[in-house]
């Protein structure tokens, strides 16, 4: 498409309360958000990576340099988004980047075709499953408190933070308040090999499977992990791409994968994982990065493959925030499925009267 408008947009939204995990806690949501105009259509692409690096090493400011320096240039109207995926690849990493961008266009071109993006993509639509996440909390009590609050609705699995000291006991007294929940659990790297036995002690708790327990960076330990483990471990932080997901697949470092396509690079590198991950019979889930409801509606219309087959960390809105930037927001049916927004492109509509008032900051382009 030519682009008659380029901005760059930094929100920040505050958070019902603030979310933890074993490396930081958030109280605020700060995004960078993408706006693409074209002939007077709209596209949105809303980057995960945070102002910090404790998720990532990406963060709003690496990928407004990116952006601006590198991707920006390479956009030229007429090119498919496999071209310009292909003219990217010199660019090493920087997928979050990459996502905000090809999520942008393929926002706008899918509006302006008027359909939605899953269609758009050659993925029919359906219900989507539910899954929570909870953060780190005081706690058991609180852990307690939480997961009954969270259980007042139907999420198909719940998800806990863990970190050394806040583990075994804390699964424990979920588990036995909770014998049938599906649960698992996400330690965000906190986790040494040296722990292996101490990790062992999950196994008593048919845990759906154990997310990201060593390095943000590491594959191989995982493998050795895995070995000693009856339950399945799970890769986040260290899948980038689909060269990342095939490595954990050859070295046995996982039985599922967490696909966050605005971390891996976009929706397109997501299908190609989620592609290779159904040939060798690996699950795949989409993960969050606690988005407001632009990046949300990407994750759902990516569970639009039927490759993601585990629920997801997609929960309702009014967990996060008490308004958000688009409509509608996530809300589960009574079975605990999310009805895929009607809309075309992401399928919400992005209310821009609440992005001007969230507005820390905003960079006109073009
Ligand atoms: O590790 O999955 C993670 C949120 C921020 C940073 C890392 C993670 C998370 C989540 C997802 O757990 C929460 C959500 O999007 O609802
Ligand atoms: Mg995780």
């Amino acid at each position: 498409p030519v682009l008659d408008r380029i901005d760059l947009i930094t929100v920040r939204l505050p958070f019902v309360k603030p979310f933890a995990t074993s490396v930081h806690t958030w109280a605020v949501k700060e995004a960078l958000l993408l706006r693409l105009e074209s002939d007077g259509v709209v596209g949105w692409g809303e980057c995960v990576a945070d102002p910090d690096p404790f998720y990532a090493s990406e963060t709003t400011q690496t990928v407004r340099h990116i952006f601006k320096e590198f991707l920006l240039p390479l956009l030229t109207p007429g090119q498919t988004i496999g071209e310009l995926l292909k003219r990217w690849s010199p660019v090493r990493g920087h997928g979050m980047a990459k996502a905000m961008v090809e999520n942008a266009l393929l926002d706008l071109i899918a509006r302006q075709q008027n359909r939605p993006l899953h269609d758009l993509l050659g993925l029919p639509a359906r219900r989507i499953q539910s899954g929570i996440s909870l953060g780190i909390q005081d706690s058991i009590p609180a852990l307690l408190d939480a997961v009954a609050d969270a259980m007042s609705r139907p999420y198909h699995r719940v998800k806990l933070k863990i970190m050394q000291g806040k583990d075994i006991e804390w699964v424990r007294a979920i588990r036995e308040a909770y014998p049938k929940l599906m649960l698992m659990a996400d330690a965000n790297g906190d986790y040494r090999l040296e722990h292996a036995a101490h990790l062992r002690d999950l196994d008593a708790f048919n845990l759906t499977m154990i997310e990201q327990p060593l390095s943000y960076s590491d594959i191989v330990q995982h493998a050795a992990l895995q070995q000693e483990l009856a339950t399945p471990l799970c890769l986040d932080e260290s899948i980038h791409d689909l060269d990342d997901a095939r490595s954990a697949l050859a070295l046995k470092a996982a039985r599922v994968i967490n696909i966050k396509q605005g971390r891996v690079g976009g929706m397109i590198e997501s299908l190609r994982i989620a592609a290779l991950c159904q040939q060798a019979g690996i699950g795949v889930w989409s993960g969050g990065m606690d988005e407001t409801g632009i990046g949300r509606a990407f994750n759902l219309q990516l569970q639009t493959s039927p490759g993601f087959t585990l629920p997801g960390d997609t929960s309702e809105t009014s967990r996060y925030f008490k308004e958000d930037i688009v409509e509608p927001g996530v809300v589960l049916a009574d079975d605990g499925f999310i009805a895929l927004p009607a809309g075309t492109g992401i399928g919400v509509t992005v209310l821009e009267e609440r992005v001007a008032r969230f507005t820390l900051y905003r960079e006109s382009l073009r």
